[in-house]
């Protein structure tokens, strides 16, 4: 796997104000694109929601997944999950709230959020391809017990374009921890979703606010056009690992 992105900077139109992205310093960061989250009979669905509201983000963040596979930006894919034996898991997480089903448990897709279960893969639409990084988180942030600050250092990552699910967990936790670590956050604003939509809208503004606090906010259209403006409709080809 190399970083091998154009060494071009672009003007990403983003809020509170315009970003200037190097993109050979630039990683796309796609967290929790799993089955798990966006199908019925996983791990969200077990928590009492509506899992449809998350699929509106998987075409906007395809499209961007495409793009950035073209220009050999780097992509790092996320997943939370836990190990077999559960031993990644805390007590208080697993049981933690009602769920019909909790984690570790049998479900249609195999043992609900469990590493190597049906459930705990992403979804077709924006399956990993082989040469791309996927870490295997167990907590809502990904830097929190992972080798991800390893693999951006290795790279010369200073910027991330942020897409996933859900925005005002895993997202913006990943979000706030990597501005701690002095990354650059963009976050995509098509390319997430929450299961509660007033709840993605807050999470967009509490990383924008105060002059970005914890980052920027932006959308697939304006990451297209300024990844590669001749080409403003790219769809990805996902690979089966
Ligand atoms: C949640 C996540 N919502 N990926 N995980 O439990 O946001």
């Amino acid at each position: 796997m190399a970083n091998l992105a154009r060494a071009t900077t672009s003007l990403l139109a983003a809020e509170p104000g315009p970003i200037e992205l190097d993109w050979a310093a630039t990683a796309l960061v796609i967290i929790d694109m799993q089955r798990d989250f966006l199908e019925p009979g996983g791990f969200g669905e077990t928590l009492g929601n509506d899992v449809s509201q998350l699929a509106r983000a998987i075409e906007p963040c395809a499209n961007v997944l495409g793009a950035a596979r073209n220009a050999e930006i780097l992509v790092v894919h996320t997943r939370e999950g836990h190990l077999p034996d559960l031993s990644d898991a805390p007590p208080a997480k697993i049981a933690r709230g009602a769920p019909s089903r909790r984690i570790g448990d049998p479900g249609p897709m195999g043992r609900i959020l469990i590493r190597g279960e049906a459930g705990h893969d992403i979804v077709s639409e924006l399956y990993p391809l082989d040469s791309e990084i996927v870490i295997d988180k167990p907590g809502k942030g990904a830097f929190y017990a992972t080798e991800l600050g390893d693999v951006l250092q290795k790279y010369g990552i200073e910027n991330l374009l942020v897409c996933g699910v859900t925005t005002e967990v895993c997202v913006n936790t990943t979000v706030r921890e990597a501005n701690d670590r002095g990354y650059r956050c963009v976050v995509l604003a098509d390319c997430c979703a929450s299961y509660f939509p007033e709840f993605h809208e807050m999470g967009l503004k509490m990383i924008k606010a105060q002059g970005g606090i914890f980052g920027w906010v932006s959308d697939s259209a304006a990451v297209l056009a300024a990844i590669a403006p001749e080409i403003s409709s790219v769809s990805a080809v996902g690979g089966r690992r």
